[in-house]
């Protein structure tokens, strides 16, 4: 029951300065007295070093600092590899969700086949042809599943990391037309606000992990602030209105914790400049205390 947490202040994969302070704006919300008072021993890795964007040129325009992102994403893979590798429980803290790609690249080098939940208003599915913005925080999950430059795909040895059938995003309410297509052709699994409305948070992540769960022998957590509605979390980059409830956030995030699948997790896209009284960290910190078992009664 030992848990080793590592801040990522990554902002080179989005437009807006200030995700890279999530790390500390998370910490400053108590995350490792949290997790203390769960019972857990809570070793804290410190920060990976990420380059200032503006001492830098963004590079090409359709993957906007593909360099850096690349280098810091090797480093972590390392990082969540040796983490588990010790025993230890790999929880990563964003940092713009970039950082994904090499929090999966690590941890899937322990699992046969593994299973990935993603929170987030939106797919993470584009690649440097299909993306409006040339951000590759809007590309992980593509990449994790093996789609786009063979530099960030390649990260971490094999690829893909994952296979399109053991995904699941919930909280979708804003995707971009390639995503549309890249989902329907390869039969990607999608819980849109729509779907949790009609359905309810319950029998939403009861189907999601029976998906992720199917034939895999790990399942990685991947939430994007962004996925809960901006009243509860706007201090995120990209805020879509209409997005997942509190409540709906820590029913999902108490499901995880009761079924105990969950063998890797991250909260990404925390930005203290454009929050309101650092509540978007404190609603992460209050996620990770679910997901790690906190219960009223
Ligand atoms: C958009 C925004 N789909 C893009 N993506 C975000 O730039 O690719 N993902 N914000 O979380
Ligand atoms: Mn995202
Ligand atoms: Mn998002
Ligand atoms: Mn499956």
């Amino acid at each position: 029951n030992e848990i080793a947490m590592v801040g990522v202040p990554m902002d080179l994969g989005a437009d807006r300065r200030g995700v890279d302070m999530g790390p500390s704006a998370i910490r400053y919300a108590s995350v490792k007295e949290k997790l203390a008072g769960l019972g857990y021993r809570v070793k804290d890795l410190g920060n990976l070093v990420v380059p200032t964007p503006e001492s830098m040129d963004a590079g090409e325009n359709k993957l906007k600092y593909m360099r850096e992102i690349t280098a810091v994403s090797r480093e972590l893979a390392e990082t969540t590899d040796q983490v588990v590798q010790s025993g230890c429980f790999p929880l990563i803290l964003g940092g713009d969700h970039s950082i994904a790609i090499g929090s999966i690249a690590g941890v899937a080098r322990h699992h046969k086949r593994m299973g990935v939940i993603w929170f987030d208003a939106h797919g993470d599915l584009n690649t440097s042809k299909t993306s409006p913005s040339g951000n590759i925080h809007g590309m992980p999950l593509a990449i994790s599943l093996g789609w786009g430059h063979p530099d960030l795909v390649n990260i971490g040895g094999v690829s893909p990391k994952l296979r399109p059938e053991d995904v699941v995003i919930i909280g979708a309410r804003q995707l971009d037309e390639g995503e549309r297509t890249l989902i329907r052709e390869q039969g990607i699994h999608v819980f849109t606000m729509h779907d949790i409305d009609r359905m309810g948070m319950g029998p939403v992540m009861e189907e999601a992990l029976q998906i992720v769960t199917d034939g895999t022998d790990g399942v990685h957590l991947s939430l994007d602030l962004d996925s809960l509605d901006p009243v509860d979390a706007p201090g995120v980059g990209t805020p879509v209105a209409g997005g997942i409830t509190y409540r709906e956030s820590h029913l999902a995030m108490e499901i995880l914790a009761e079924t105990g699948v969950l063998t890797s997790a991250e909260f990404v896209e925390v930005n203290p400049i454009l929050d309101h009284g650092n509540r978007t960290a404190k609603a992460a910190v209050a996620l990770i205390g679910s997901v790690f078992g906190e219960k009223v009664l």
